[in-house]
């Protein structure tokens, strides 16, 4: 049904043997390569892998992510740290005078959320004067360091007696009020009363003022009416949700428990009453929504620290992981997280972490921990990411045994997202079909796709690792090979350089068989900086044809256009190349259906042929060919034997008939496409023709509407 084209004269044999480079890998199918090289000391969950963001911090307690991607590193001896693109700063932001005696220090750090404007951080250490206390203060930075003498002091906390249980995480809340834990100092009861700020969630405004619609606002007194909520042994770390603003607070246990709490407006969480669930329940004090015993190895531990929700401004992980909320265990040396839609069930994350003492969800949507152990932070993040592939896809499918068949065959084209989701089409003809999905972790996905009126296709995705598809598309009767390419230009920050250019193409036809099309299809082009194909064009029976495609890294072109009023089409990969001639080729599939019309071909046919094409600049002042001479040559088409015309060239490209017969051709300089009219021997009308030039080959080729067949146009130098 298809037979094998012998090979067009002017093909150049080296570009042939190296042109389907595109389609080769079709036939490795899904052979798929992927590997991992990891250096770390934790254990993560395959398709995590965690790198050394910075290291060189000793005794760190926790840190914040400044509102301009900086990493500040709190260390218990009072130097505030700055990491900035991954380099820790020799000079601290600022160094504190703090007593940093047993789990005393630089314990909080967090940002204004007009920092970008303000410039003002909190930072929450042991102060040592006038007695020993814990202190909330405010700085303003001066670049990398904190500006002299602005220091302001916004709370004092109660005076310290044992050297534990300071708590000493601070965060802004999603309504711009700042929290602060504090810890109840190794006396239980401290957490129970109203009369100091010890075992408690603190809440005031950024400069230091305490809201009126605090809870205890109108019952406790002075600098007590900063309580937000009590019963907290030694809340050392918490975390709000970016959106939701719901705040987690992580309370290290005593004998037997570690917690995490929800918090809530004048709720009490029950230390030193009741350790982790009160038995029995005991209304006035509010169970937590997670608890892990003391023990040793995994979801058991000694000391809860570190608690992040994962709600980056850039999501890395998998989709999936949006809202999960992120804890550790300091002692035992684990991640865990409670998934987005089960509060109640921890999940294993990375295990032999190093003294894991505070979590970050970055704004690249790693997920960053601090290793006191090691004096590092590391961060982790989703190797299976789809980020560096995320983009626009297109590309073809058709069956790769027994010819392309016009209904088996089509166009494809699909958007993915950096979650791995994606929105995609299937075109065959003028009808296209829409699906949705989600590649799982292995790159993989399928659909049902609908067709109305007729059955539906079954889609295989494979993404690999480059941002190439490939898969099987079917219905019941057939399987097609789909191949498609990342769209990989774009004009400003990867321009399509080596291929940016005009071109002229033809679509040869065949002198074996009056059945098939003796013509030369023709089409122009343009690919832009941003390597977008514009294209135009008729085929040997006069069909215009018309694309806008984007091309690959490669050069590939998925050439398809709808023919026949979706009832045909013509499709294959095109290769631009930046090599000697011709610069352009590739194999074509063209699907004529029967039919009355165009007048040529009435049976129909489907036929292939080995397309070529050249870069194309207008010729200006000068001559298209490199001769002064040029002959015209119509063949087949109903002709009973070929027909030439001779003619000159002059400058300015002007064409000059100086044969027997009335003819003229006109070429349109800008886009190397040429009309004309001959008339023939004994002939009472002129018959029209239409071509290309294919100027590194110095060749024209075209086509005239013979009587049952479309006829061979010829036009290229005298010998
Ligand atoms: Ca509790």
């Amino acid at each position: 049904m298809f037979p094998a084209r012998p090979a067009y004269t002017l093909m150049n044999k080296r570009f042939l043997s190296s042109l389907p480079a595109s389609l080769a890998s079709l036939v490795l199918g899904f052979a798929w390569l992927f590997s991992l090289a990891l250096t770390h000391a934790a254990t993560l969950p395959e398709g995590y892998a965690e790198t050394h963001y910075a290291s060189g911090i000793s005794r760190a307690t926790a840190m914040e992510f400044a509102p301009d991607g900086r990493l500040f590193v709190c260390q218990q001896g009072g130097s505030l740290r700055v990491i900035k693109n991954g380099a820790l700063l020799p000079t601290p932001f600022v160094t504190l005078d703090v007593d940093d005696f047993s789990e005393r220090g630089l314990l909080g750090v967090a940002f204004d959320p007009d920092f970008t404007a303000n410039h003002f951080l909190y930072v929450y250490y042991t102060a040592k004067q006038p007695t020993l206390h814990n202190r909330v203060s405010r700085f303003t930075a001066d670049g990398e360091v904190a500006a002299p003498g602005s220091e302001t002091i916004l709370l004092e906390l109660d005076n310290l007696n044992a050297g534990n249980h300071n708590g000493g995480a601070i965060h802004f809340g999603t309504d711009g009020k700042l929290y602060i834990a504090a810890g109840e100092n190794a006396r239980g009861a401290n957490a129970q009363t109203l009369t100091n700020l010890l075992g408690k969630i603190l809440r005031i405004n950024s400069d230091g003022s305490i809201p009126a619609d605090n809870p205890f606002y109108g019952s406790a007194s002075g600098k007590n009416r900063a309580i937000w909520a009590l019963g907290f042994r030694n809340p050392f770390t918490f975390a709000v949700q970016p959106g939701s603003g719901r705040i987690f607070v992580n309370d290290v246990g005593n004998g037997a428990w570690e917690e995490i709490d929800e918090l809530a407006r004048g709720a009490n969480y029950g230390w030193p009453e009741c350790e982790a669930a009160c038995s029995p329940a005991n209304p006035n004090f509010r169970e937590p929504i997670y608890f892990y015993p003391h023990g040793s190895g995994i979801r058991k531990g000694y000391c809860i620290a570190g608690g992040t929700f994962y709600n980056p401004a850039t999501v890395q992980f998998p989709a999936s992981e949006v809202g999960a909320y992120y804890f550790c265990d300091y002692s035992n040396g684990w991640i865990g997280k409670l998934a987005p839609n089960n509060r109640h069930q921890v999940i294993d994350f990375a295990t032999s972490v190093s003294s894991p003492v505070d979590l970050k969800t970055g704004p690249d949507g790693r997920l960053y921990y601090l290793a006191r152990g090691e004096g590092t932070v590391m961060a982790v993040s989703w190797t299976h990411s789809f980020a560096g592939r995320a983009g626009s896809y297109q590309g073809l499918f058709y069956e790769t045994s027994g010819g392309v068949r016009h209904g088996a065959s089509g166009f494809f084209s699909l958007a993915l997202r950096t979650d791995g989701t994606y929105s995609g089409k299937l075109q065959q003809g003028t009808k296209r079909h829409s699906f949705t999905g989600t590649f799982d972790v292995d790159g993989k996905a399928t659909n049902s796709v609908n067709r109305p009126g007729t059955n539906s296709l079954t889609t295989e995705l494979l993404l690999d690792e480059d941002g190439q598809i490939t898969g099987r598309i079917s219905d019941n009767s057939w399987e097609a090979a789909l191949l498609a390419d990342r769209a990989a230009f774009a004009a400003r920050t990867n321009p399509a350089t080596n291929f940016a250019n005009r071109y002229t193409l033809l679509v040869p036809g065949s002198a074996e068989t009056p059945l098939e099309p003796a013509g030369d299809g023709l089409g122009t082009f343009v690919v832009d900086t941003s390597g977008r194909v514009s294209f135009t064009g008729l085929l040997a029976d006069g069909s215009p044809m018309a694309q806008k495609v984007p091309l690959s890294k490669n050069g590939a072109w998925p050439f398809y256009v709808s023919l026949y009023g979706g009832r045909g089409s013509i499709l294959g990969w095109i290769l631009l190349t930046n090599s000697a001639q011709p610069d352009l080729g590739g194999l074509v599939s063209w699907s004529r259906p029967p039919g009355p019309k165009p007048k040529v071909h009435t049976n129909g046919f489907a036929f292939d042929s080995m397309l070529l094409g050249s870069a194309y600049r207008a010729p200006g002042a000068n001559t298209f060919f490199d001769a002064t001479s040029a002959v015209v040559i119509l063949s087949e088409g109903g002709l009973g034997q070929s027909v030439t015309n001779l003619v000159t060239l002059g400058p300015g490209a002007k064409v000059t008939n100086t044969g027997t017969n009335k003819l003229t051709l006109k070429l349109t300089q800008k886009s190397g496409a040429f009309t004309g009219n001959v008339t023939l021997p004994g002939a009472k009308k002129a018959t029209a023709f239409k071509g290309a030039l294919l100027q590194k080959q110095q060749y024209g080729g075209g086509f005239f509407l013979g009587t049952n067949q479309s006829g061979h146009l010829e036009f290229r130098p005298s010998p």
